[in-house]
Order: C-alpha cells, then sequence, then structure tokens
C-alpha cells in the first residue's frame, strides 16, 4: 500500500470541478447541513424564496457527504406542526395550553424573572443546557452571558458525546486529536458504527480507507454492519472496552511493540504504567471481555505494527462507568504506538489563528473563582468541570495561546445529574431558572423522573426550539428558533479541528423563528447588560470573527468552501504538549491531584441482581432520525413507526416472547414499551434499547409527554453511583441490567398524518 502523504485540506480547494447550472428560477447555495451533529458540505436550491430541495455539493470530495435527514430537511422544516411564534404558558406547569405573545414581552418578562432569580438564589440557580451539536450556532455567546451574570452551571449533550472524551484527552495531552484517514492504515472502532446515513462523512472515509487497504478492527458486542466488514471483528461484552485495551496494551508492551523513542523521550509515567497493564494478563482479560485471548493479541498486534493506525473518537466509550479510565487508554494507545501527530496518524491541530474561536468568545476568565467552585458536580466529580480543568489554563496558553481552551465545547461543564439533582432540590443548593436551546433534556440525558421533578420545580422554564417537544410541553415560554436552511453559519469545527468552513443562509426563517444569536442578544439586553452582546447582527459578530483573514464573513462564505492554515506535523516537538509537564502524560499528574487512580483501571459490573437477568444498551441511531429529533416527519415514521427492542432468537424464547410482539423493558428505574425485533447479530442476553422516542402525534402535557412516557430510554437510564464514571460522573449507558416482559395490549397510536394541533389560547 502507498505510504501515507501527509493530510491537506488543500486538496479541497484544489479540487477540480464546476458547479452545476443553476435551473431556471432556481438559487443555489452552498450549505452546511445540521440536521445532525457532522455538517456536510451540501447544495441548497431554493425558488420563490423557499429551500425546494437539499443535494449533494458539487465538489468531488465532498459529493457523497449526504444522507436522507439532510435531504428530507426542506420539509422536515415546513411541516404544520413547526413553532413559529413566542409561546407562553397559561395554566399549571405542563397544562399544554399557550397564548402567542411577541418577542419583546417574552424576553423582557424572561429577563425580570431570571433576574429575580438571580437576586434570590444567587447567579448560580440559573443552569443551561444546549447541545451545541445540530445547532452548533450557540457560537460561545450563552457561556459568555453566563460568565458575566456568574453561573458556572451550563450542561450539555455533548457531556455524553465527544465534548467530554475532549476534556479527558487534555489530561494525557492537552489536545483532543482528530484521525488523519486519508492517509491511515489501521482503523479501530470502538462500538461506533458509521454507516450510509449515520455520520455519512465518516462511513465514507472509512470505506476509502479499506478501499485503499487500510485494516479495519472493530470491538462490537454485535455483529454491527462494521464488523461485518471488519479484518478482525472483537465481539466484546457490553461494556468491557476498557478491559480490552488493557489486553492490548499487554501484549504491545510485553512484545515490545512500542516506539520506544517516542516513550522515552515524550511521554511520563511509562513504567508505573507498565505495571498497572500487568494486573491484566490475557486470561483476565479475556475473561472480562468473552474474547478468544488469541484474537485479542491478534487485533493488538495489528494496531501496533500496521500504522500509521487511528482510533477515531468514539462515543460509546463516553457513555460507560469506566468512562475516563477507557478514553486514557486510547490516548494511551495512540501515544506509546506512536501514532500522534503524524500523517495517517492522530493530528493535534490547534485553534486556527485567523479566526478568534468559541472559547475566547466566551470569557471564562471573567466568572470569578468562587463561582467556578460552585459548578455542579465539581466536588465529586471534576474532570470535565472547571477545577478539574483549571491546571490545563497555563499549558493551553502556552501552546495553543488560549488559556481556556473549551474543545468541543466540553471542557468547562457541570456534571448533568448533578444539575437536575440540584433543580429537584436535591443538590447543594437550589436551581430555580432553566434554559435549553437545541437539546431536549427529558429525553437527552440519564434518569428521566429525576430530570421531571427538577423541571416541574422550576420558578422559570425556557426553551427555544423548532417543535413541542416533551421537554418544552414543561416550559414557562418556548421561543421558535430558525434552523441552518435560515441562517449562516460560521463552523469552527467544535475548536476540535484547525480547518473553518462556511455556510450561506439559505431562505427567510418561517414566522419569528430567530436565532440562538438573536436569543442571547435579546437576553442580555433584557438582563440589562446590552455590553455583554454588542455586535448588531450575526453577519456583525461573525466578521468580527473572522477580521484576521483580511475578508468578510460574506466574502470568505461566497468564494471558500474551508479555511486552513498549512498543516505542521510533530508542532509538540517545537511546543511540547499542553499537560502540566509538557508531555504526555500516561500517569497523569492533574488525576492525581484530584484524588483519583492516575493511571487507568477497570471498574466490573456489580452483582448481578436475578430479577434482572439480561443487559441493555442505549443506541444504534436510526438512519431517519437525529437523535430525539424528526419523529415528527411521515416519511422518517413510516420507515421507523415503532420503536424496536432488539434481543436474539434464543433470548427471545427464553423468555417467551416472539418477533414483532409489543414488549416491555424494565428495571430498578424504570419501564419503556417497544416492539420486538428479533435480530440474529445481537449475542446471547443483550438488549438494544432505542434511544429518544416519543410520538409528536400523541397528547402533549405533564403525564402524557407525547408518549416519552411510555417510549423514552432515559427512564431507564440509571445515574445512581454504581452507574456513574467516578472522575466525570456522566451516566454508564453500555450494560445497565433489565428485563423484558411481554406486554398484553399494545400501547394507543394516533395517526402521525393527524397530528394533534398545538392549543392556543387566542
Ligand atoms: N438517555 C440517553 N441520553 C443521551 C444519549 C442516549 O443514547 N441516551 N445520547 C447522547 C448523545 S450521543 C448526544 S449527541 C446527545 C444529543 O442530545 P441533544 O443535543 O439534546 O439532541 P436532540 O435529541 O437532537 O435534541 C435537539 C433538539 O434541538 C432542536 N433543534 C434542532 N435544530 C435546532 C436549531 O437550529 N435551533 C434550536 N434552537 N433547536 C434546534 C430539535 O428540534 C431537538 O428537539 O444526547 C446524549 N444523551
Ligand atoms: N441516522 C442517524 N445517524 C446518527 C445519529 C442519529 O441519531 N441518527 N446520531 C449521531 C450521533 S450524535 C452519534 S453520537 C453517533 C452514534 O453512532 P454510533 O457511534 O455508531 O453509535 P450507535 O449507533 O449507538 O451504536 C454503535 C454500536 O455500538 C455497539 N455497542 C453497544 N454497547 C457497546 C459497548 O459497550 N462496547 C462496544 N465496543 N460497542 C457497543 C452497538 O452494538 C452498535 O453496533 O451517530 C450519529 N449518527
Ligand atoms: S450525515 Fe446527513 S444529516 Fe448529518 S450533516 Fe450529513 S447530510 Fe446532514
Ligand atoms: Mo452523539
Amino acid at each position: 500500500m502507498p505510504a501515507p502523504v501527509p493530510f491537506d485540506p488543500q486538496r479541497i480547494v484544489d479540487a477540480q470541478y464546476s458547479e452545476r447550472p443553476a435551473r431556471e428560477g432556481v438559487t443555489t447555495k452552498r450549505v452546511l447541513c445540521a440536521s445532525c451533529d457532522i455538517a456536510c458540505s451540501v447544495v441548497t436550491e431554493s425558488k420563490n424564496g423557499r429551500v425546494i430541495r437539499v443535494r449533494s455539493s458539487d465538489n468531488p470530495i465532498f459529493r457523497d457527504h449526504i444522507c436522507m435527514k439532510g435531504i428530507v430537511a426542506p420539509k422536515g422544516f415546513a411541516n404544520p406542526t413547526r413553532i413559529l411564534h413566542p409561546l407562553k404558558r397559561v395554566g399549571e406547569r405542563g397544562s399544554g395550553k399557550w397564548e402567542q405573545v411577541t418577542w419583546d414581552e417574552a424576553m423582557t418578562d424572561i429577563g425580570e424573572r431570571l433576574n429575580a432569580v438571580v437576586d434570590q438564589y444567587g447567579p448560580e440557580a440559573w443552569a443551561v443546557s444546549t447541545s451545541q451539536w445540530n445547532t452548533s450556532t450557540d457560537h460561545g455567546l450563552g457561556r459568555r452571558l453566563m460568565n458575566h451574570v456568574g453561573s458556572p452551571n451550563w450542561i450539555s449533550g455533548v457531556a455524553l458525546c465527544a465534548g467530554n472524551t475532549a476534556a479527558v484527552n487534555r489530561f494525557s495531552y492537552g489536545w483532543f486529536p482528530f484521525g488523519d484517514f486519508n492517509n491511515t492504515r489501521c482503523i479501530v472502532l470502538m462500538g461506533h458504527n458509521p454507516r450510509r446515513h449515520s455520520w455519512t462523512p465518516i462511513y465514507n472515509y472509512i470505506r476509502t480507507a479499506q478501499q485503499r487497504g487500510a485494516k479495519l478492527i472493530v470491538m462490537d458486542p454485535r455483529r454491527s454492519s462494521s464488523a461485518e466488514r471488519a479484518d478482525i471483528w472483537l465481539p466484546l461484552k457490553v461494556g468491557s472496552d476498557a478491559a480490552m485495551m488493557f489486553g492490548w496494551l499487554k501484549v504491545i508492551i510485553d512484545e515490545g511493540l512500542y516506539d520506544k523513542e517516542f516513550v522515552s523521550k515524550w511521554t511520563i509515567g511509562f513504567e508505573e504504567l507498565r505495571q498497572r497493564v500487568n494486573e491484566y494478563p490475557l486470561d483476565r482479560v479475556a475473561e472480562l471481555t468473552g474474547c478468544d485471548p488469541n484474537m485479542i493479541a491478534e487485533a493488538a498486534r495489528t494496531y501496533a505494527t500496521h500504522g500509521p493506525a487511528i482510533i477515531p473518537w468514539t462515543p460509546i466509550t463516553d457513555m460507560q462507568r469506566n468512562s475516563t479510565s477507557a478514553i486514557r487508554l486510547q490516548t494511551i494507545l495512540r501515544a506509546i504506538c506512536g501514532y500522534l501527530d503524524v500523517p495517517g496518524g492522530e493530528l493535534l491541530q490547534g485553534f486556527n489563528p485567523d479566526i478568534i474561536p468559541e472559547s475566547e468568545i466566551e470569557m471564562h476568565h471573567v466568572l470569578p473563582e468562587e463561582q467556578k467552585l460552585k459548578q455542579l458536580g465539581s466536588k465529586d466529580h471534576p474532570v470535565f468541570t472547571y477545577r478539574g480543568q483549571a491546571p490545563f489554563c497555563e499549558p493551553s496558553r502556552r501552546v495553543y495561546g488560549q488559556e481556556y481552551a473549551n474543545l468541543v465545547t466540553g471542557c468547562y461543564m457541570a456534571t448533568p445529574s448533578e444539575t437536575f439533582k440540584a433543580m429537584a432540590g436535591e443538590g447543594s443548593y437550589p436551581v430555580k431558572a432553566f434554559m435549553f436551546l437545541g437539546n431536549n433534556p427529558l429525553l437527552s440525558y440519564a434518569n428521566m423522573p429525576m430530570i421531571l421533578k427538577g423541571m416541574m420545580n422550576q420558578d422559570l422554564i425556557v426553551a427555544h426550539e423548532q417543535f413541542m417537544t416533551p421537554s418544552a410541553q414543561l416550559a414557562d415560554y418556548v421561543l421558535p428558533a430558525d434552523s441552518w436552511l435560515e441562517r449562516p453559519w460560521l463552523h469552527d469545527m467544535f475548536g476540535w479541528m484547525s480547518t473553518i468552513r462556511f455556510s450561506e443562509k439559505s431562505m427567510d426563517p418561517p414566522g419569528e423563528c430567530r436565532s440562538t444569536f438573536e436569543f442571547w442578544k435579546r437576553l442580555a439586553n433584557a438582563m440589562g447588560r446590552p455590553e455583554v452582546v454588542p455586535w448588531d447582527t450575526l453577519d456583525d459578530f461573525y466578521d468580527y470573527r473572522v477580521a484576521g483573514t483580511g475578508m468578510s464573513f460574506d466574502q470568505l462564505v461566497k468564494t471558500t468552501e474551508v479555511h486552513f492554515t498549512k498543516p505542521e506535523f510533530k508542532k509538540y516537538e517545537k511546543q511540547g504538549f499542553a499537560t502540566p509537564s509538557g508531555k504526555v502524560e500516561l500517569k497523569s499528574s492533574v488525576l492525581k491531584d484530584l484524588g483519583f487512580d492516575p493511571l487507568p483501571y477497570f471498574r466490573e459490573d456489580p452483582p448481578q441482581d436475578e430479577n434482572y437477568p439480561l443487559m441493555m444498551f442505549t443506541g444504534v441511531r436510526e438512519d431517519g432520525f437525529f437523535q430525539t429529533g424528526h419523529r415528527h416527519i411521515p416519511e422518517m415514521r413510516a420507515r421507523h413507526p415503532e420503536p424496536e427492542i432488539y434481543l436474539n432468537e434464543k433470548t427471545a424464547q427464553a423468555a417467551g416472547l416472539s418477533d414483532g410482539q409489543w414488549v416491555a423493558v424494565e428495571n430498578t428505574l424504570g419501564r419503556i414499551k417497544a416492539k420486538l425485533a428479533i435480530k440474529d447479530a445481537m449475542p446471547d442476553d443483550l438488549v438494544r434499547v432505542p434511544h429518544g422516542w416519543w410520538k409528536p402525534e400523541m397528547p402533549k402535557g405533564h403525564g402524557q409527554l407525547s408518549g416519552a412516557h411510555d417510549y423514552a430510554d432515559s427512564q431507564l437510564c440509571r445515574d445512581d453511583d454504581d452507574y456513574l464514571d467516578l472522575e466525570q460522573g456522566i451516566p454508564h449507558l453500555k450494560g445497565i441490567p433489565c428485563r423484558v416482559v411481554s406486554l398484553v395490549a399494545e400501547p394507543a397510536t394516533a395517526d402521525i398524518e393527524d397530528e394533534i394541533a398545538l392549543e392556543v389560547v387566542e
């Protein structure tokens, strides 16, 4: 196979292509899709001011990066259930009755009520939840306002998805690498299973790499589509990824397959690591993972000797009891095998020097130290809170020029579970005002009963949403959000990569839908702090951020596919790593100072409860939906009309269950209903539970929540101590004891085409 050629975004710019001629009366725009969180470059076609079609990019580099969720977007956003005007709750919280108000009326009242909460309980009583993923448009302005007001309590879906991985990667080498798929010779997928309609670009990169001859190693308890295409598939026990990596390290270290020069020059703690690894001989790892020791060894050797190799980020290890150790073990494998910042390996890109990153917009330095220490979760599970990340301020300034480098927005978060407890009056202090933007909190974290209790206990809840989600149904105000077709976007790749991308606005937002920029600007004004968001428009704000390029945002968006600086490799040779020691910390000085084990370890499952003989995980994304969204789109619902759990034939038979019947999945926390689908790809005794189900056509309001009480996986996701990662406090969603029982009566369903309209009081 050819030697790796350096990663070079220049090839995107150099790609020879001509844009398809626009059809009569049709305007085309180059746009980044935000129907999921991966931002494919696509083209929109508009007629009479409305987008009529989303199609693939003309650039051959991007041409195949499009999926059904992007294509259906114009229809999805034009759905009659879209929220078009600000709504104010009338009657009890969750009564489902709304009054239409103006943005000015809403924001004036919200500003007054939020100021009252801050005056009475302190600024930390204001919590915000926003995912930053499919909105990706918060721009750091929410954090900026919160920092000025004094609240550290920002939570996000990224606490379970990449943001926390970014925060943990800093403990090893100060940045979160992104794999050079174009040039790698070996890809390791830990559960992660990109598909044609799930993170299409990553799927395409993997397929292309395989066609070039790169090896694919997959760890997955289920025979996933990636497992089927893999050179080596390790069907490990659910939740045992960290144990598996100990097995790999055992082989790699014992057989001397690591990069000895890199280890001696650039790492600290190798000897201690070796001793820890010796606690995991292959027979023990085989027992913990349920995999054949010879296959474990073969996979380890392939990874170490068939490099440069990459272990792309995987959400699977973001959601495990051993998440911190598992992520650290990934960082350690990458480092000791010599794959850091080399072509075909793991690129530590840093910020783009020409653009003001969101990290800087957020102004974390203005939040007083005593407020940072009040961040919920910071005492017991500090890793991604201000306290856990504080030791990286100085190294990060030295290497990356930003004291507060908020990679993937995951480095200064409160822990969600502690935040919901505080909202419910069970925390160390009260949280009484809650806002969520581009996030569906009831369904998007663990322990829905606690989230619900917390929400019912608020003085003020504000949602910025496109649709009346179960969470929005409990708000005091629901403010109508624009969509990615209706606004421009400067995508700074989550502060993870140094390339910058641009998206044109394709059409005006319908009704009174407005951007998150406008939300924060109006809120800053309403709170009497207009100076915090001084830009008049989103375009002005973008101009400010891109001034270093010498161009305006408008010029960039029209002329530039990606903005980047020439890639460099092994940058650590000049600046060191952004850790306190300047080296890769195999043994983490910061974890030690925080009172945790400085080396990775494997915490086993608690003893099995015989009432719950099966194990469940939540995941295996559905092609037609993104997370908890898209259930209102008839074309997508036709593909997945009902939530489905998967069991294999043997497990189903043992429980007396048959294909297609309705079942309940139960555990110590809750119960959901689903249809049973028998899948031979599932191993014995494992249950797949789908994430994020509700049905927009079902009755709204407290007690119903459009079917969330029937179907939402968050009712089964535990966050008691045995089910929380120690260092981060994130829940274990990959291996929760449960049972599956037959449901005699089918749950009532309504017709999706016949949705129940919003009840707006005139
Ligand atoms: N229990 C449980 N929790 C999980 C997971 C799980 O498997 N189980 N998965 C985790 C993962 S991987 C992730 S990525 C997170 C995702 O968690 P979230 O980020 O909360 O994702 P969604 O469920 O897509 O909710 C996004 C909401 O934003 C709205 N929205 C979409 N676009 C816009 C916009 O432009 N502006 C505004 N204002 N709103 C918009 C949508 O209508 C939708 O209701 O959840 C995590 N949480
Ligand atoms: N169409 C569509 N695409 C999406 C999304 C969507 O909602 N819809 N969501 C996007 C988002 S935000 C994310 S985070 C990604 C998630 O996408 P993926 O990372 O692919 O995650 P899943 O599809 O949940 O599950 C992938 C595999 O993990 C396996 N698995 C379960 N438990 C374990 C375990 O403990 N260890 C290991 N090694 N494997 C395990 C499952 O068997 C499954 O095959 O998808 C993205 N793409
Ligand atoms: S994978 Fe699909 S939904 Fe996600 S950004 Fe690409 S086209 Fe949009
Ligand atoms: Mo995710």
